[in-house]
Parts: structure tokens; sequence; C-alpha cells
């Protein structure tokens, strides 16, 4: 699908919301291998009422709807690294569609779908800046294996590893994906809610010297001092434009339980919103990725709802929404 005629991209009032929903997924496709749910996740994200809520406060919204990607047949494994046509392609044009977005100015958020999407999100978005980008990766897991360091050859524990310039000489040329170059420094990407990390991850982690606030040092710090340290330190020398890449799986599976990869010990509802909260304050957000929020893998109803209305949650946070309130600012009393 030609990208500018399936988003109908164009310019609209500044200061948009942006939508990008992304599925890689073909419903005719007689050999297609189930992708076990999550992309469905933009559709129950939306049922959730997200639209209307970030009008509520104030934002306009520009849904454009799901992209969905043709499933390459056959995707042969490379080594490894799975599926590695279909993720390289709609990658491809999903970082297209976000550089021109933010191009014309606008905020955009990227609903997955898995942490793969990351890949055409921060290229495309950085592509789109003059200056340096500074991510901040809120997961309990890195997705900073390269293709030949993970032990499942999944393209979601990957995406890092192709965006970081300091890894370039570790990335095999794979079919598909000869569009991505490194456009993030390691000195420009912050974790937090880290706690389920490969031993391969981990080396890359310390070699590359990547700051990372793990779920230790969110209890050791309270989250108010990491989300202070993190924005201190990629705005340190310059104010740069940032990019949150939200996995729903740094929140605790007792909130968030529908998501592929659930780790316990993670961030409280509350720590995760205030991450959002702050870097709303900052006024540098962005683009954000909300990703693998899974209504098939919630055991029950309530399960699936705790874990959309908490994911919807995390995105009103990054828009303004305060939980001392809000009221609009021509808000007049009536007189008696
Ligand atoms: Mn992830």
């Amino acid at each position: 699908v030609d990208i500018e005629t399936h988003f109908q991209l164009r310019h609209f009032t500044l200061k948009t919301v942006v939508l990008l929903c992304v599925c890689v997924c073909d419903p005719v496709s007689p050999v297609l291998q189930p992708r076990g749910g999550v992309e469905r996740g933009p559709d129950v994200i939306r049922a959730a009422g997200l639209v209307e809520k970030l009008q509520a406060q104030g934002c306009a919204v520009k849904d454009y709807g799901n992209l969905s990607f043709e499933e390459v047949v056959p995707d042969e494994p490379v080594g490894r690294a799975k599926r590695v046509r279909a993720v390289g392609g709609a990658n491809q044009k999903l970082a297209e569609a976000v550089s021109r977005v933010k191009r014309d100015g606008h905020t955009a958020v990227m609903l997955g779908g898995d942490h793969s999407l990351a890949i055409g999100s921060i290229h495309g978005h950085a592509a789109a800046l003059q200056s340096p980008l500074g991510v901040v990766w809120v997961d309990a897991h890195a997705d900073i294996n390269t293709p030949l360091t993970s032990p499942t050859g999944n393209l979601h524990g990957q995406p890092m590893s192709y965006l970081i310039h300091e890894l370039q000489s570790k990335i095999p040329a794979l079919p598909s994906f000869s569009w991505v170059k490194p456009c993030v420094a390691a000195k420009d990407l912050v974790y937090i809610g880290l706690r389920d990390v490969d031993p391969e991850e981990h080396y890359i982690l310390k070699l590359l010297d990547v700051k990372t606030f793990s779920m230790t040092e969110v209890d050791r710090l309270g989250i108010a001092r990491v989300m202070e340290e993190t924005c201190d330190y990629l705005t340190a020398k310059v104010k740069k434009p940032i990019h949150l890449s939200y996995d729903i799986d740094a929140i605790d599976p007792s909130v968030t339980p529908a998501t592929g990869t659930p780790v316990v010990g993670g961030l409280s509802y509350r720590e995760g919103v205030y991450i959002t909260e702050h870097l709303c304050q900052t006024g540098l957000l962005s683009a954000v990725d909300m990703v693998e929020v899974n209504p098939a893998r919630g055991r029950t109803e309530d399960e699936v709802q705790s874990t959309v209305r908490t994911a919807v949650d995390v995105l009103l946070g990054c828009f303004g929404r305060r939980r001392e309130g809000n009221h609009p600012a021509d808000y007049r009393m009536p007189e008696p």
C-alpha cells in the first residue's frame, strides 16, 4: 500500500496528535502464522475511547486507522531472525509516515503491535530532525539484541540494535533492512523499568555505557528522581526532542497482564503514569510508541480492560492529563 494513499497525509492544524496504528498482518494469506493477538492492540485501545479522551483534554487528533502490511511469502528466517522481510518492509513504510508527520509539525503516536515498530517510528522521527533525538525506552526488556545475539530470533527483541550508531558494525545485512541507518547515539538513550535483560544485552548496555534505570534504581531512587535524572541526562547539553517508546509490559502484570511477555516486579500504575506526566511537562515529547497491548493474552475480560485502560491513561498523561485535575484555559464560572 502506498503510504500517501493509505494515510492520506496532508497538512492540517498544527500540533495535532497523529495516531498511526501499525499491525503487521494480512488476513487473506492462507499460510499466515497468526500473530497471536497483538495486532488487535490498536483497535482495543481505540475502543476504550483514546481519541475522544484526547480531544476532551484539548488535543486535536487525526487517526489514520490501521496500517496493515502484506505478509511476505515466503519469508524464511535469516539466520535465526524471523519474518525479516515483512517487518523490514513494514517499518520502512512506517518510517516514511512518521517522518512526514514530524515534518508537518505534529506529534506522532504509534499504537502497536509489537515493539519491532520502534525501528520505523524512531528512524522516521530522527530523519525529520536536524538535531539529535533523545529516546526514553520504558520496558521490562532492553530489546537491544542484535540478529546475531538474539536467543529467539524475534525482531521485537532487537529494535534498538538497528538504531544505535555504536552497534552498526555488529549488524549483518538483512533483506528489506538496507534502508535502516543508525540514528541514535548510545548516550541519547535512557531505559526505565528493566528487569529481564539477556546476558548478551547486558554486555551491550555496559559496553556502550547506556543509561539505565532498572527496577532496582526505581526502587532505590523513586520514580520522581528517576525522571529528573532522565531529563537532566538527556538535555544536559542541548534540549533535544524526546521519543518515548513505551512497552506496556514495563508496568507490573498485576495491572497490565494482557501482554506477550509479562515479567513480575514491574512499575506500579502510579509510577507508569508519573513517567508521562513528567515528560509532558518538559515540553520536549515529540513522538510516542505504545506497544505490546495484546487482548488475546488476557485470561479474563477484566485483565484485558485493566491493561487497555492503563495504556490509555499512559497516553493521556503524555498529552496533558494530570491527576490533580485539569480545566480548559478559557473556563468561566457560571454567575448566579
Ligand atoms: Mn519491548
